[in-house]
């Protein structure tokens, strides 16, 4: 299947020519380009408070490795995130949002280029654009129609802590430990922290049972109880960047990637944030099931566990605690953020949206991260805020890859035909709507795919299921305790169909 870059429909043509004051398409179509007229027009434009300036920004709140489950809007009663809550209460918030990829790079490859990771095949941690070409990124895309494009730190995948402590970087896959993308941005800006490094109480979890393993960096469960305050670390420099960018940037429309990287690993935030936690041992452990692990195949147990990582019951709490301790800090520079949104003047006239790349096991199943395909992991926290838009919870199925061609539909772009998500725009006047019957996501590192129907959940290993399947129902059973492959295998039959279509339609994509 081939698509032009450009669609040439007369709608399209339309849309475009009121979009793209300033700019000249070239009859090929491959580049837009930025006259010297077409600028002097624009600057007439914007001088003039015209259209341009009419047009709503895009502020996009993205925190790395957060489940709902641990925000208090979602129903966690221990950990308060009183900031985010402030924004579900005025915007729409989705219950039944999935990443494509339960780890940060497919995820964030995929969302931000408009594909799949089996479209693409980003399914490790590069950015997408060798595969993609001239097509634009969600960011380019409104960059390319006269928006200020810019991240401050994460969106992107990044290594955390490894790229932030070595100067929060990114740039390269490699060298700057990241996987940016630079024709994305019209500036970017990173927020370099001491990460596990910071001082203060430190002690690592995982795999250090006589406790004598110091603190140490990577993708480790670290807990840091951080002398000083929020602007030590990286997601406090990165809310004051953002908020100096929504106080200086009026005079065009904006499309502002805020990344914090919290509450990844390592679980470092300054020690005020603890308290509410403390003492951890007072924290409850998630509920559990005597031979949870029987009626589920191999490739279902998660790469980390409370056994293969040695922590006891003392620091599956501190995890925990550690884990909602990173939380109420992240949720504490979303306020910063909102805040400086609000006092910009330019809150009426900005699209709000909160998420995360994936979600996180806290100890269910005895399960703890990410790559599961179970809910706690595949399932994200999304909040969309539309001004003028009443205040909604809605339940339809929804996928992070809808985030492209729903923004460029808020906001009066046009939605590139490549993108592989819908436009889910209605749902934030009728939250009843439905705009899927299942959700799709992938965890490459176990060769999982997950097909999540309001019902079912149906998880396969191996393309043809040689690692085995999981079938759970989720509204008599959402603990997903019960896998019932075994005993319901018309419903594996069509799922598994279901799955097969799936991909092939992934694969049926415009890229060489
Ligand atoms: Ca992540």
């Amino acid at each position: 299947m081939h698509h032009s870059r450009f669609p040439t429909t007369p709608l399209f043509l339309l849309a475009r020519a009121v979009w793209s004051i300033g700019l000249q398409l070239q009859s090929d179509a491959k580049h837009a380009l930025v006259t010297v007229a077409g600028a002097l027009a624009l600057i007439s434009t914007l001088a003039t408070a015209g259209p341009a300036k009419e047009r709503m920004n895009v502020l996009f709140i993205i925190s790395d490795d957060l489940t709902s489950t641990a925000l208090s809007c979602y129903g966690n009663t221990v950990c308060e995130t009183p900031n985010i809550d402030a924004l579900a209460a005025r915007g729409t918030r989705f219950t039944h949002a999935y990443c494509q990829g339960t780890y940060c790079g497919p995820s964030r490859a995929s969302f931000m280029s408009g594909y799949y990771p089996h479209a693409t095949g980003v399914l490790g941690y590069t950015n997408p654009r060798p595969q993609i070409g001239d097509r634009p990124t969600w960011s380019e895309h409104f960059k390319n129609h006269d928006y200020y494009a810019a991240r401050v730190s994460k969106i992107f995948h990044m290594g955390v802590p490894g790229g932030i402590e070595e100067g929060g970087d990114g740039r390269d896959h490699d060298g700057g430990n990241g996987a940016d993308d630079a024709r994305s941005w019209s500036e970017r800006f990173n927020s370099p922290g001491p990460e596990w490094k910071a001082a203060g109480i430190g002690e690592t979890l995982e795999s250090n049972p006589d406790g004598k393993r110091p603190v140490v960096g990577g993708n480790t469960f670290v807990v840091v109880e951080a002398d000083g305050d929020d602007l030590v670390h990286s997601d406090g420099k990165t809310a004051v960047k953002a908020a100096e960018l929504l106080h200086t940037k009026r005079a065009e429309p904006f499309w502002l990637g805020v990344g914090f990287v919290r509450p990844h690993v390592p679980f470092v935030a300054p020690r005020k944030y603890f308290a509410p936690f403390k003492p951890f041992a007072d924290l409850s452990l998630p509920q559990r099931m005597e031979n949870d692990w029987d009626d589920i195949p191999k490739a279902g147990i998660n790469y980390k566990t409370s056994l293969n990582m040695k922590m006891d019951e003392r620091r599956q709490r501190k995890a925990i605690g550690g884990y909602y301790a990173a939380v109420s800090y992240m949720d504490a520079q979303v306020g910063v953020v909102l805040r400086a949104l609000e006092d910009s003047g330019q809150a009426d006239n900005t699209i709000v949206i909160f998420t995360s790349d994936h979600g996180y096991h806290l100890g269910e199943h005895d399960f703890w991260a990410k790559v599961s395909l179970r809910d706690e992991s595949s399932q994200v926290p999304l909040i969309i805020s539309v001004p003028g838009k009443q205040p909604a919870v809605c339940d339809s199925l929804v996928e992070l890859l809808d985030l492209y061609p729903t923004l460029a539909s808020l906001t009066g772009l046009p939605i590139p035909e490549h993108l592989q998500g819908k436009d889910i725009s209605t749902l934030l006047d009728d939250p009843h709507a439905t705009v899927r019957d299942a959700a799709f996501s992938v965890a490459p590192m176990r060769k999982g795919f997950l097909i999540r129907e309001q019902r079912w959940a149906y998880i396969q290993y191996g393309e043809d299921a040689q690692q085995g399947i999981e079938l759970f129902d989720v509204l008599q059973d959402p603990q997903q305790f019960h896998n019932l492959a075994t005993q319901y295998p018309a419903e594996v039959a069509r799922l598994s169909k279901k799955l097969s279509k799936k991909l092939a339609q992934v694969r049926a994509h415009d890229l060489d």
